[in-house]
């Protein structure tokens, strides 16, 4: 089946060489940047498959900036975007969610490479907590622009000059196969590639990506409910009520991986749930590396993503590892559950 995004079973490769085509002033550093991000996800696939028998299972002993303890994994897929970045003159800073501070790239720091270059936001793995049971998890990055000149040597400044728009996000799901689903704007649509093992290629499987208007799943950890606040309570409470008018009870499915959920919502529909609770007011999720792109990607198919009163994308953030609620899906599903936010529940 051949799409304007190209034929179905189209290398990446192909894919990012076809569409950059179409942009007269397109300077294929873009291409390049995804190219570089698919050698991370393959290497870090490759990982993932002979986790049990490799000893890299298991605590690292390392804790992060939040004292989260860190998986050997963690600390390993971290590297392997690091590395994917260290050439190419494009990415002279990584924001990762596994490091206190950016990382700098020197290779890439020159003066003139700081303007006009790009950021990347990552979560190098992502539902950590599925890793010692052979469950599905993820990569989620983000990038944007960096505006002004000269190395960027604070936090403060990083945010003062990276751009609003991300031009580019998406997540890889290791899961049974690999997948690498990206938007590179509201224009470009959502792409979906699948990771063949045999030949070291994604190749493009879902094109154009469209999120139904309403779905049949909800996602997200009922444990915490009786903390929830009202509306999203309330809420959930109304999605597992009978309304057959309405396709109602839904049906709960959540993996523990914030991308697994996502993803699953992004191809069948539904809504992914993340309110902010007592123990985490300000949400759990991190804005810029797990909430974002995700957010970027789901709008570009047509879906939707706030913090409850706001559009996720349209956040700037305060700190690099900002945290957010985050309701995400199709789009008449959040629009309901706004509305019982607005309405001040
Ligand atoms: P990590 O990035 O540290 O794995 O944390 C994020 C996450 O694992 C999400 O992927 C997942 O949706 C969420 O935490 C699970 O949180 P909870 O255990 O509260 O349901």
């Amino acid at each position: 089946m051949t799409t304007s995004y190209g034929t179905i079973g189209t290398r990446l490769h192909r894919h990012l060489f076809e569409t950059e085509r179409r942009y007269p002033h397109a300077t294929g550093e873009l291409s390049a940047l995804l190219s570089q991000l698919a050698l991370a996800g393959k290497r870090i696939a490759r990982v993932l498959s002979r986790a049990g028998l490799a000893e890299v299972l298991g605590p690292s002993g390392v804790t992060d900036v939040e004292k989260e303890r860190l998986q050997k994994l963690d600390t390993l897929a971290n590297e392997i975007f690091l590395e994917a970045f260290a050439y190419g003159q494009l990415v002279p800073t990584v924001v990762t969610e596994h490091m206190d501070l950016p990382a700098r790239l020197p290779e890439n720091e020159t003066v003139a490479a700081s303007a006009g270059k790009y950021v990347v936001f990552v979560d190098p793995l992502d539902g950590a907590s599925n890793l010692d049971i052979n469950g599905a998890v993820g990569s989620i990055f983000s990038v944007r622009r960096i505006g002004g000149s000269g190395p960027i040597l604070s936090e403060a400044e990083l945010l003062a000059r990276i751009s609003q728009q991300q031009v580019v996000a998406g997540y890889f799901v290791y899961g049974p196969a690999t997948m690498l689903v990206y938007t590179a704007g509201p224009k470009s649509g959502v792409q979906g590639f699948t990771l063949d093992p045999g030949i070291g290629e994604f190749l493009l499987s879902h094109s154009d990506v469209r999120i139904p208007r309403r779905g049949p799943y909800y996602a997200c950890n009922e444990g915490g409910l009786a903390a929830w606040p009202e509306a999203p309570r309330r809420f959930v409470e109304s999605l597992r009520a009978p309304d057959p008018s309405r396709g109602r009870p839904l049906a709960t499915r959540y993996s523990g991986a914030l991308v697994v959920d996502v993803h699953r919502i992004l191809l069948r529909g539904g809504v992914f749930l993340s309110p902010g609770a007592d123990v985490e007011p300000d949400g759990k999720l991190r804005l810029m590396y797990e909430a974002a792109p995700l957010a970027a990607v789901v709008e570009a198919a047509g879906g939707m993503a706030i913090d409850g009163t706001r559009r996720i994308v349209s956040i700037f953030p305060e700190e690099n590892q900002q945290r957010t609620p985050l309701y995400i899906g199709s789009r008449e599903d959040v629009e309901e559950l706004e509305r019982e936010i607005a309405a001040g529940g």
